[in-house]
């Protein structure tokens, strides 16, 4: 394979994996809520297992893609979410009320 060829099946690769994380198809974890940290667009959750990103049920914190959506969350809430894995980083991209 020449290098421009495999530079190009890495462009792709990458933009895929750009599409699959916008990508309403993430699947919904469920949730509750432990803590609120929005100066640091956190929130710790203890949560059921994460098929997406392969990670088993514990309690963790995770950032949020915008702070707006910890409005109204507070420990104790019932939720179902969703996670990508962004620079190193789980980001949660969508939550709501069970
Ligand atoms: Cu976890």
């Amino acid at each position: 394979m020449s290098k421009k060829y495999l530079l190009l099946l890495g462009l792709l690769l990458a933009f895929s994996q750009i599409v699959w994380a916008d990508s309403k198809s993430l699947p919904w974890v469920n949730g509750e809520i432990r803590r609120v940290v929005k100066q640091n667009n956190t929130v710790v959750i203890k949560h059921e297992e994460i098929p997406n990103i392969g990670m088993s049920a514990m309690t963790m914190p995770f950032k949020v893609k915008d702070v707006g959506l910890l409005e109204n969350l507070k420990p104790g809430d019932k939720v179902k979410f969703s996670v990508v894995e962004e620079n190193q980083d789980l980001v949660i991209t969508q939550i709501k009320p069970q």
